[in-house]
């Protein structure tokens, strides 16, 4: 089976991208003996996959790809899209993302919502994007302890129960991660 490195410091997406690929071996940056904090400075989701993928494919010479979600919420403008992993503090710290997120929505009727991924793939120096996402809304409390991220507070649309409520199967049915390497793993077949 041929190895490929996925970009991430947050393994709970290694858990969720891992039931999904099966022909390829997942390496993760830790294999690499890599911890450092690669700076996303770009304003996209896909401008920071491809921060994250191309740092480590130039310093490691190794096939990779990369995920970058965000939340984006229509009555908070977007926010805190891009910055979803930063948005209360420069630190990222969820509890705190997750109150921000419900203190800015308070007395909202609009509670629209849609998580989005980007996924940057760079294959023998060639870059292709995978792009997912899934339309839902916000709660106006945690429900649920599955999961990672703002799962507590967000219902996908057609749904009842959020993320959090949801097993990872159910989740990775419709989630926009699943939906972008899902066709990352398209393209990985033909190759
Ligand atoms: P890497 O950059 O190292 O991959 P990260 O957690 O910082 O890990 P992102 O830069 O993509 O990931 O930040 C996105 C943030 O958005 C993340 O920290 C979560 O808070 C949130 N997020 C992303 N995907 C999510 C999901 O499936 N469920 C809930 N929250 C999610």
């Amino acid at each position: 089976m041929r190895d490929i490195c996925f970009v991430t410091g947050n393994q709970n997406k290694i858990i969720e991208v891992e039931k999904l690929i099966k022909n390829f071996k997942i390496i993760s940056t830790k294999d690499l003996n890599f911890y450092d904090e690669i700076p996303e400075t770009e304003n996209t989701i896909k401008g920071n996959a491809f921060i994250k993928s191309s740092f480590i494919y130039n310093k490691f010479n190794i096939n990779c790809f990369s995920d970058d979600s965000g939340l984006f919420i229509n009555a908070l403008g977007g926010e805190p899209g891009v910055r979803s992993a930063r948005y209360a503090s420069e630190i990222s710290h969820t509890e705190k993302n997750i109150n921000l997120v419900l203190k800015n929505l308070r007395g909202e009727e609009d509670r629209s919502a849609a998580f989005q991924t980007c996924i940057c793939l760079i294959i023998n120096g060639k870059i292709s994007y995978f792009e997912g996402s899934v339309k839902g809304i916000i709660t106006s409390k945690r429900l649920g302890s599955r999961g990672f991220g703002y799962d507590p507070i967000f219902i996908p649309e057609g749904y009842e129960r959020s993320f959090a409520q949801m097993s990872l199967e159910e989740k990775n049915k419709i989630s926009h991660r699943s939906i972008a390497t899902k066709k990352l793993v398209n393209f990985l077949n033909q190759k």
